[in-house]
């Protein structure tokens, strides 16, 4: 193997007597790639730097949130001005309202929202404002799909769940998991049979609307239609978890480009800029339910905060600000390289099915398309893991999992394209 990596293997020996598996958070671990993880030392535009001195393309970054590219200057400058001014408070600022509003302005579907610190978070606070709005106990979320790791959404969860191939989580009591209804993504029957055998049982359906948790995997044609009507049929929320696709497959998520309406959304990664932030938000009559005007309790000390309000807001103004050039350039050189890479493959004789939404997509090693969980479960995850291995020797950082999805930045430019194509033309002779 070329790549020197002595000083993140040092590193990953003490991480490792330190911090479970040696990561904060499992998919970082290399597990289902093989291989020492580098350790990134700092980012700028569309590369990674790490320990060792080696530069990487970025196909991950920070999975998610760096849409704009690392170290954009506007943010930056943002965070610093915050930072002098204080970190924290635990006190109402203006900065709250000022990125409520634009979020509103992206999210018209949001009447009101409320910023917590994940996306995790997010997720797991709409899941109990949809219960206790509705007075019901089941939840609906499907296979391979992933909405954070709080106990009634680890049931078949996408992510790392799927990566490390564990059935849900252990520590997660049936009693919790018996209210979770994990159904197969892209199959209305499934869901119309569900809430024929509970009718008015069922809180809340929760989907990624665009599935990045098991790769991507788009929604069928009129599914997502589908799923709306079927909640409003039984007085179900629809919540729309936009973590991964807000801002992301268009400046106003999913439910832009696909023309549904939610009662709720969910937000993260890209909201704050990179920092720890989420949120949740959609119809003001269920919104008024959570504390302190109504009996659903939420809270968070870090909620709000001014660091993670000023990289969003600088973040958001400059997605609105250049919204129709930057989504077209983010279409057309995530197709370049996603296709560019699947013809490679072709030329290769690799079977290889790409899918694509905006500048989110996937490469699965299958032949076969991939719909839902259970076909995106059939590609060569091995094949994945020594094509992950090879790109990363030829300087190209793919997220280290097949059921993950790989993201494009406004920093990735032609020359990052011709780069990609070079070294999988490499990695997949090999
Ligand atoms: P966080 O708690 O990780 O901020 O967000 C949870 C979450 C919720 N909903 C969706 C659609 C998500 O994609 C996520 C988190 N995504 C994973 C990557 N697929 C985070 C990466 C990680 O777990 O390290």
């Amino acid at each position: 193997m070329g790549l020197r990596l002595d000083r993140s293997r040092e590193l990953q020996v003490r991480a490792e007597k330190l911090l479970p598996g040696g990561v904060d958070s499992p998919v970082r671990a290399f597990r289902s790639v093989g291989g020492d993880p580098p350790f990134v030392i700092r980012a700028e535009g569309a590369y990674l730097f790490d320990e060792d001195g080696n530069r990487y393309l970025d196909y991950f970054g920070s999975w998610g949130p760096m849409v704009l590219g690392h170290a954009f200057a506007p943010v930056v400058e943002a965070i610093q001005q915050a930072a002098a001014r204080g970190a924290s408070f635990g006190a109402s600022t203006a900065a709250e309202g000022d990125l409520a509003e634009l979020v509103r302005r992206c999210f018209p579907s949001v009447e009101k929202l409320r910023f917590v610190s994940s996306g995790t978070e997010a997720c797991m606070s709409a899941i109990r404002l949809a219960r206790g709005f509705t007075g019901r106990k089941f939840v609906v979320k499907f296979e391979g799909c992933y909405h954070g790791h709080s106990d009634a959404m680890l049931v078949k969860a996408g992510s790392g769940v799927a990566t490390l191939g564990i059935p849900g989580s252990a520590g997660v009591p049936e009693e919790t998991a018996m209210h979770t209804l994990a159904l197969p993504f892209n199959n209305l029957d499934a869901v119309e049979a569900a809430f024929a055998a509970r009718p008015g049982e069922i809180a809340c359906v929760i989907v990624e609307p665009v599935v990045g948790n098991a790769g991507t995997i788009p929604p069928a044609p009129d599914y997502l239609e589908g799923l709306r009507a079927l909640t409003r049929k039984d007085g179900a929320l629809l919540i729309l978890d936009e973590v991964m696709t807000g801002f992301r497959v268009a400046l106003g998520g999913a439910q832009q480009r696909y023309g549904v309406t939610p009662d709720l959304t969910t937000l993260g990664k890209i909201v704050g800029g990179g920092l720890p932030c989420g949120a949740f938000g959609g119809r003001a009559d269920v919104m008024d339910k959570l504390a302190p005007l109504g009996p659903v309790y939420q809270a968070g000390t870090l909620s709000g905060n001014p660091l993670a309000m000023a990289a969003g807001i600088s973040t958001l103004k400059e997605l609105i600000a250049r919204e129709g050039e930057i989504y077209s350039q983010l279409e057309k050189t995530t197709a370049a390289i996603a296709d560019g890479v699947a013809a490679v493959a072709r030329e290769a004789g690799v079977p290889l099915t790409t899918n694509r939404v905006g500048s989110m997509f996937t490469w699965f090693f299958t032949s076969e398309p991939v719909t839902d969980f259970a076909s995106a479960a059939k590609s060569d995850t091995a094949a994945f893991g020594r094509f992950h291995r090879a790109m990363l020797e030829a300087g190209v950082w793919l997220p280290p999992s097949q059921f993950e999805a790989a993201f494009v930045s406004t920093a990735h430019r032609t020359a990052e394209v011709e780069a990609t194509l070079v070294a999988a033309r490499t990695a997949l002779q090999s």
